[in-house]
């Protein structure tokens, strides 16, 4: 009987083994995940190197799209008219402060803190995704221009608890699990139905390409009833164009909030440093904030359209660093691996982008950014509760995964996940739940050498 049981077991095994997907063969394209925007030689500190494609007035743009990027918006009036209008509230005073380098910037640190890569957003916890707080508006501004009249709304007091778990070979990992509270709250307690949602700086190098992907090619991937049975359901974000009014499929934010390039940077201009313009031309101050709106802006946008186009170009130009070694052993079992696992599920492998994308040189290119651009419910141990358009409280975007592997390098830290909370690509993967479930099973499943080169393989693309 028992003979019979394990001989069952066997068969089993090699029939669920033809069941996954196995890897493609290596495409030379691999090397290159950017494409044609994919950064010549790799950088030590820093991912800011255009793709190898570009003019050189596209390249001046670049490096001046840089220097709004880099250098620190001032109070108005100021000598400096093109970089003042800084806050009233403000979380950083440049975009660089959060994505160093380009990437992501330094996590902070357990404690009482006035956070910086960290931002805390603000969102209804009912479908109604416009509700915000009437106090506080919907994120949480740190940071003031005037000690006298304004209060910076709030500090971050984070904590952690450590969660022990082991993989089924018996080796131990431990997890540490957010608690987030606010604390010397300027006005009072948020409202009710109104939750915390904390959210890490992402990378921004690879953007233009990311918006270059048709939205064809993305709805080809909308799966919201499951109908391949693989327990995953890919659902885009449907989500305001503020420019045209019209509703879009969202791509950019951690929760796809944004549906293109250039109002995400508009975004975050107005929401993280104050800055006016042309998309959002009122400062960040909510009807209750009177003193803010007192010290706000007088006049036209405080960034004037020229000037934002050129941080728009910086982000769209923003090369990909080039894949390692691919050809490596280790790196090549641990390519099968992350196929096996059915990773590539959500993160998917690579695209055509749009022939007839806006930006020629962006146009047309094979890249490997193995990501949907979709929401997946990742289970309750990440979810914010938060909605955004149509996202839920458990829902996130899929994160890209090129150049992953370069953070150590570039930034001296490894923080992953939508709120840092992960230290090593290892406890990413352990905190995927919900739809990625079964993936994450698979991984803790896995031996303790194919572990390592499933993650050999994401320090390489
Ligand atoms: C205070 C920190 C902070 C500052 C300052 C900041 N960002 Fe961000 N950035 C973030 C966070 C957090 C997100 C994710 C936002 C979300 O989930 O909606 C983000 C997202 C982005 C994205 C989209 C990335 C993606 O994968 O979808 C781009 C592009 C971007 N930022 C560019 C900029 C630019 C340009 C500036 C300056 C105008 C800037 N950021 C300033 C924290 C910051
Ligand atoms: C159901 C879809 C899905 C599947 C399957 C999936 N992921 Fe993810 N992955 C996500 C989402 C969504 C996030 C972002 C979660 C968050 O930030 O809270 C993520 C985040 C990550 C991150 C962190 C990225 C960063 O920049 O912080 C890594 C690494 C990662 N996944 C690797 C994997 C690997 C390896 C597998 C297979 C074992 C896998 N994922 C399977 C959806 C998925
Ligand atoms: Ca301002
Ligand atoms: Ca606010
Ligand atoms: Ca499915």
């Amino acid at each position: 009987m028992r003979f019979v049981a394990i001989l069952f077991a066997f068969f089993c095994l090699s029939a669920c083994k033809n069941d996954q997907t196995s890897a493609p063969a290596l495409a030379q394209s691999e090397w290159q995940p950017g494409g044609e925007a994919t950064v010549k030689r790799l950088q030590t500190r820093s991912y800011v190197y255009t793709g190898g494609n570009f003019s050189s007035s596209q390249q001046l743009d670049f490096w001046t799209g840089f220097s709004l990027f880099r250098d620190p918006w001032v109070i108005s009036p100021s000598s400096t008219a093109d970089r003042d209008g800084l806050g009233p509230l403000f979380n950083t005073r440049s975009c660089i402060s959060c994505h160093h380098g380009g990437g992501r910037a330094r996590m902070s640190k357990p404690g009482i803190s006035q956070p910086s890569a960290l931002v805390l957003r603000l969102g209804s916890t009912k479908p109604d995704h416009s509700t915000t707080d009437p106090n506080y508006g919907g994120q949480i501004q740190p940071r003031t221009i005037s000690s006298d009249h304004l209060k910076g709304e709030a500090w971050l007091d984070l904590r952690y608890s450590m969660i022990d778990g082991h993989f089924s070979d018996g080796e131990k990992y431990q997890l540490q699990q957010p608690d987030y509270k606010l604390t010397r709250l300027s006005q009072g307690p948020l409202a009710d139905n109104i939750a915390l949602s904390p959210r890490y700086a992402p990378n921004v190098y690879g953007m233009g390409l990311l918006d270059a992907i048709s939205v064809e090619d993305l709805l080809a991937q909308e799966d919201l009833n499951d109908t391949n049975k693989d327990g995953i359901t890919a659902k885009y974000n449907r989500v305001l164009n503020v420019q045209n009014g019209k509703t879009e499929i969202g791509r950019f934010g951690l929760k796809a909030k944004q549906p293109n390039l250039k109002q995400q940077v508009a975004a975050a201009f107005r929401d993280d440093i104050g800055i006016t313009n042309s998309l959002f031309g009122n400062e960040s101050c909510t009807s209750e904030q009177i003193d803010c709106a007192k010290l706000g802006k007088q006049g036209p946008a405080e960034i004037p359209d020229k000037l934002l186009k050129l941080v728009v170009n910086f982000n769209a130009f923003l090369g990909v660093p080039p894949a390692r070694n691919l050809t490596n052993d280790a790196v090549s079992k641990g390519r099968e691996l992350f196929y096996q696992s059915n990773c590539q599920a959500c993160h998917t492998p690579s695209y055509q982008t749009d022939p007839a994308y806006g930006i020629a040189e962006l146009a047309n290119n094979t890249i490997w950014p193995y990501t949907d651009l979709a929401l997946h419910d990742m289970g309750e141990g990440l979810a914010d509760g938060v909605h955004e358009f149509s996202a839920n409280g458990n829902e996130w975007r899929t994160p890209p995964l090129w150049g992953i592997g370069l953070q150590q390098r570039i930034l001296g830290e490894q923080r992953y996940l939508h709120d840092g909370r992960a230290r090593n690509l290892n406890e990413a993967i352990l905190w995927h739940g919900g739809e990625a479930q079964n993936a994450k099973t698979q991984f803790v499943n896995l031996s303790r050498l194919e572990r390592k080169q499933l993650i050999s393989f994401l320090k390489a693309i």
